[in-house]
């Protein structure tokens, strides 16, 4: 349990479990990309702010950059964005040992899937998160939703110990014995409403209204593409699903529209790309799905952003 914990990204989320972890006293070292990034860190005395409903605390959390220490890393948590996983994980695989424990936070599907064809041998764990929260600096994370985070092994082996770290850092989370089938359904619930939220550049509470009447097909071609992985659950309970949290949210901008908004790269294909392409692998035609994914493309290409 004295293990240090590595958590690599100092993305909202990173940076929001870096700072739980630092203020329940455990080990935790968070791994920055560039020596810019690590210098600015430490030019803020390594302090990290949490602010939470207006109130902020300074917590201290140690960073380092993956190439600086050959100090083996025996458990990471990896919080970049899904399509900076691959060079994320370059960067610290040669500190990875034959036991080495991961954990994975990303949006979408695909990213898990390649770390874990890349590190065979090491134990690779998935986890569905759903606190909001942003970042007003680079050292300033605003927690602005608490969530739950569901973990699992996508071949079902028990909860390893040293996940109770977690629950010291008073992270809400539970194990969750079939970890796909959640995954997956976070997906279609992104498929349904990030793609509508970006190109109407609207809430979240306004994306059945703007979809009008592809809204109710979209829903019919998520749920059967579920249904193919299978996730038991009716057409009327994942609507049910998918507008529940549509009014939790409303007022929200879905992650991809805030990507848009700041000009960054989106994860449209860990989302929406992962949804079309496996609707194909097994033979299913998703209409709605696939032209909601073109028009995001064009849409982006316009923005100078990348497609994928
Ligand atoms: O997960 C989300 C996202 O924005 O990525 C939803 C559930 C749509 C909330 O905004």
């Amino acid at each position: 349990m004295s293990e240090t914990l590595h958590i690599l990204g100092a993305g909202s989320l990173g940076l929001l479990w870096a700072a739980r972890c630092a203020d329940a006293g455990i080990d935790c070292r968070l791994i920055l990309r560039t020596p810019q990034a690590l210098r600015d860190w430490h030019s803020r005395h390594d302090q990290l702010l949490l602010e939470q409903q207006g109130c902020s605390q300074t917590l201290r959390v140690a960073a380092e950059l993956a190439g600086d220490s050959q100090q083996p890393i025996h458990r990471l948590v990896i919080a970049t964005k899904a399509w900076a996983v691959a060079d994320a994980l370059d960067s610290v695989a040669p500190r990875l040992q034959a036991d080495s424990q991961l954990l994975l936070l990303q949006n979408g599907l695909g990213s898990q899937q390649a770390v874990r064809a890349r590190l065979p041998s090491q134990r690779v764990l998935y986890a569905s998160v759903t606190d909001g929260a942003w970042k007003r600096e680079a050292n300033h994370v605003v927690w602005a939703g608490i969530g739950q985070t569901l973990v699992g092994d996508p071949q079902q082996q028990p909860a390893p110990d040293w996940l109770a770290l977690l629950g010291h850092a008073g992270i809400d989370w539970r194990w969750e014995p079939q970890i796909m089938p959640v995954l997956w359904l976070k997906l279609a619930v992104n498929c349904a409403i990030n793609p509508i939220s970006a190109l109407h550049d609207c809430a979240n509470g306004e994306v059945p209204e703007r979809a009008g009447a592809s809204f109710a097909p979209l829903l019919a071609e998520l749920h059967a593409l579920l249904a193919s992985q299978d996730v038991a659950l009716s057409l009327h309970q994942l609507r049910e699903r998918i507008l529940g949290v549509i009014q939790a949210t409303a007022a929200n901008s879905s992650s991809m529209r805030q990507d848009l908004t700041a000009h960054r790269r989106t994860e449209i294909d860990f989302i929406l790309g992962h949804a079309c392409r496996t609707a194909r692998r097994v033979g299913l035609a998703t209409p709605v799905l696939d032209a909601l994914y073109r028009q995001l493309q064009n849409h982006l290409a316009e923005l100078g952003l990348p497609q994928d």
